[in-house]
């Protein structure tokens, strides 16, 4: 790993002085107008932030460092041969722009595995959760009584120059990184076994992914598959994201990465956003519940007009930039299908893609998207291999976020980029400028 932070410290300089062109030569000028709408509906549409590590293209699907998905799941390295890629490859993809090496993916493997470390009282305070507090909640209180460890914080404290910055905050970013799936695993472990079954920590011949499982209590070969795609699709969504932004805003006051990484999953656990996948199976669970395994098409019509009727979404279709259909739900539905094809829920998922895209439109002409996201098919997949809690859904996207958002975060400030402070209006105050334009 000590290569990939020699590999940044060459990069950081080439990106610095790009950024120093754009602000000298081209800094005055206006990019696109603002309508009254975009203030007033979240920025909808509005390019207001730098962000390195990935962009979403509304009608292909988020890339990373330039690399679609389906580039990534052909060409990254994998630990099975034609598999899911390394979740630890892509983690150096995010930070670097390029793939490891087998050498250089080995390192980082064994790096988070030394990293991990979690002190005793932290493990205590996560076990006296009452089992009834959200998982998410859990989590992020879990990260954030780590912060305690924050290399950052502790240079800044000692005074710390600005151009210093990331290198203090490349030990926290990776540190954040390793550490969570062992939180989130702490986190199952005193809600659903009460404590009493700790997961094992130290199987060192386990990657991230296959460990993560393997803490939960799931080892098979086709489930440490499934955490390692379920990691890779999830890490990262560009820069505007509740997620990402929240991690983004918090760090930019120069907040360690442990307090704005545990930001970033108190977003998440919102039901518009990460929370969408427990709330997703819930549905597809309604639908079973209300008409048996022999559900057809007409059932999933009406439940859906029954979803609207009681002032409801419908959670794992929709989103705010994309138009068509999540390439990450696509690569999960074609996991699903290829291993299981004749798995009642997953036969449930295919069929509400096949029905839900054309009637949402019907229903209210105003869906911006009525395509599937993300969130659609990844509860289904987690319940096949018995991973029913689906409370504890969001948690596995918040620790794969974390490999996004932590990267992303170091490149802020390596980038030196200020502190985050837009204007804001009242609505009087907007009307008022309106009628004067
Ligand atoms: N079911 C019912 N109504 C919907 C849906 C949906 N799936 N998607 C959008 N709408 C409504 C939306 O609530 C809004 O209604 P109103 O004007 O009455 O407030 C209207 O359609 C227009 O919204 P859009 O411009 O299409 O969507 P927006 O960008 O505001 O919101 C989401 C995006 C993702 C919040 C929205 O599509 C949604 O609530 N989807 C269901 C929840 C979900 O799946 N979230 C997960 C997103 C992915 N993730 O993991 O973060
Ligand atoms: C995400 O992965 O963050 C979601 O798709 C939400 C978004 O991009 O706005």
């Amino acid at each position: 790993i000590h290569k990939l932070k020699g590999k940044l410290a060459e990069m950081i300089p080439v990106v610095q002085g790009r950024l120093n062109t754009l602000k000298k030569e081209h800094g005055d000028k206006v990019l696109e107008t603002v309508k009254v709408n975009q203030v007033i509906g979240g920025m909808r549409g509005m390019t207001g932030l730098v962000y390195e590590t990935s962009k979403l293209s509304a009608t292909e699907g988020i890339r990373y460092r330039g690399h679609s998905l389906d580039e990534i799941m052909k060409m990254a390295p994998s630990f099975v041969e034609g598999g899911s890629p390394a979740p630890e490859g892509i983690l150096w993809l995010l930070l670097s722009g390029e793939y490891p090496n087998k050498q250089e993916l080995d390192d980082v493997v064994i790096d988070l595995k030394e990293r991990s470390y979690i002190p005793e009282e932290t493990i205590e305070l996560i076990r006296s959760f009452p089992k009834n507090m959200h998982p998410m909640t859990q989590f992020s209180m879990g990260m954030l009584a780590c912060q305690s460890m924050s290399t950052f914080a502790q240079h800044y404290r000692a005074g710390i120059a600005k151009n210093k910055y990331w290198e203090a905050m490349f030990d926290d970013c990776i540190n954040v990184v390793a550490k969570s799936s062992k939180v989130a695993a702490l986190v199952f472990n005193n809600i659903y076994h009460d404590g009493k079954h700790l997961p094992e920590f130290f199987d060192d011949k386990l990657d991230f992914g296959a460990k993560y499982a393997h803490m939960l209590g799931y080892d098979s070969e086709d489930m440490y598959e499934l955490m390692r795609l379920y990691l890779v699709l999830h890490m990262d969504h560009e820069g505007g994201n509740v997620s990402a932004h929240a991690n983004r805003l918090v760090g930019s006051a120069l907040s360690d990465p442990y307090l704005s990484f545990s930001a970033s999953l108190n977003g998440l656990a919102g039901p518009l956003h990460g929370l969408a996948n427990q709330e997703c199976l819930r549905w597809y669970l309604e639908i079973l519940d209300k008409y048996g395994k022999h559900w057809n098409k007409d059932d999933i019509v009406e439940h859906v007009h029954h979803t609207f009727d009681s002032g409801r979404v419908v959670p794992g279709y929709g989103h705010a930039v994309l138009r068509k259909t999540d390439p990450r739900f696509t690569h999960q539905l074609e996991f699903g299908l290829t291993h299981f094809p004749t798995d009642n829920l997953i036969q449930l998922v295919n069929a509400c893609y096949e029905v839900i895209p054309e009637l949402l439109p019907k229903i209210k002409p105003s869906i911006a998207n009525p395509y599937p996201n993300v969130d659609a098919c990844s509860g289904a997949l987690l319940m096949h291999f018995g991973l029913n809690q689906f409370d504890y859904y969001t948690v596995l996207f918040g620790v794969s976020r974390a490999f996004g958002v932590m990267s992303s975060l170091l490149w802020d400030r390596a980038l030196g980029l200020p502190i985050e402070r837009p204007g804001s209006v009242t609505v009087e105050g907007l009307l008022e400028k309106a009628k004067n334009l």
